[in-house]
């Protein structure tokens, strides 16, 4: 595992290449076996229903789900009913290693791009502890990320999140704008079926102690 860290904006770190290629195929698979349990779902936005692009599952105690009843964190699968599979524990080994002094991760959504997915800019505020670091990997195709700042508006920086790259996002960045402009087609070969899987690694319930 590589740990230089690059700052892109006060509180947003950027570990290029953080886990090598074994790491990578031994997190594939079992990010593999969490889908056959907890299947990929279309979120839908609250109120208007229309599907997000990009397709989602979760894994640890909380999943982040979404319908027309809103965004929140639940339990259970949406579809299944069934409670979410656990964090593998190599990936909570690598949110320990970014971020030592944080409590347990309690969620990890796991989000699954095509070539024609994408994420508009958006604020992560779903959580009730916003102290945590949010923590993210990336397998897969490449995607082109965009980060701004507290408003919609502020000026925003892209940069591009390869497979194996990890970031976290803490203290003044926790609430910036981000979002996926576009995942490059066929820039990696590490998913079967190509695209690209983004974990995110969160605390929602205050931390006690
Ligand atoms: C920057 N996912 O699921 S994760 C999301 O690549 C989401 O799938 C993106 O944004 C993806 O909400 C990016 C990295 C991330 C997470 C939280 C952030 C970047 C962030 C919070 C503030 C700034
Ligand atoms: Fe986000």
């Amino acid at each position: 595992m590589s740990h230089a860290a690059v700052s892109i904006t006060p509180g947003v770190e950027y570990f290029p290449g953080f886990l090598d290629r074994a790491a990578q195929e031994a997190l594939r698979d079992d990010v593999l076996a969490i889908l056959e349990a907890a299947p990929p779902f279309h979120p839908r936005m609250p109120r208007t229903g229309k599907p997000f692009s990009v397709r989602m599952s979760n894994c640890g105690s909380l999943g982040w789900v979404s319908d027309e009843r809103g965004y929140r964190y639940q339990a259970t699968h949406p579809e299944t009913g069934r409670p979410w599979p656990a964090i593998p524990s190599r990936l909570v080994a690598a949110f320990a290693a970014i971020a030592p002094d944080a409590p347990p991760p309690e969620a990890c959504l796991i989000n699954l791009y095509d070539s024609a997915a994408r994420m508009g800019l958006h604020q992560d505020r779903d959580e009730n502890e916003l102290a945590a670091p949010v923590v993210s990997f990336s397998l897969g195709d490449t995607a082109l990320f965009r980060v701004g700042g507290l408003q919609r508006n502020a000026p925003t920086r892209s940069f591009r999140l390869a497979s194996g790259d990890a970031m976290s996002l803490a203290g003044e960045s926790r609430l910036a704008f981000h979002g996926v402009d576009r995942v490059i087609a066929g820039s990696s070969t590490l998913l079967p079926q190509g695209g690209r899987i983004n974990l995110t690694l969160r605390r929602v319930t205050k931390a006690s102690g």
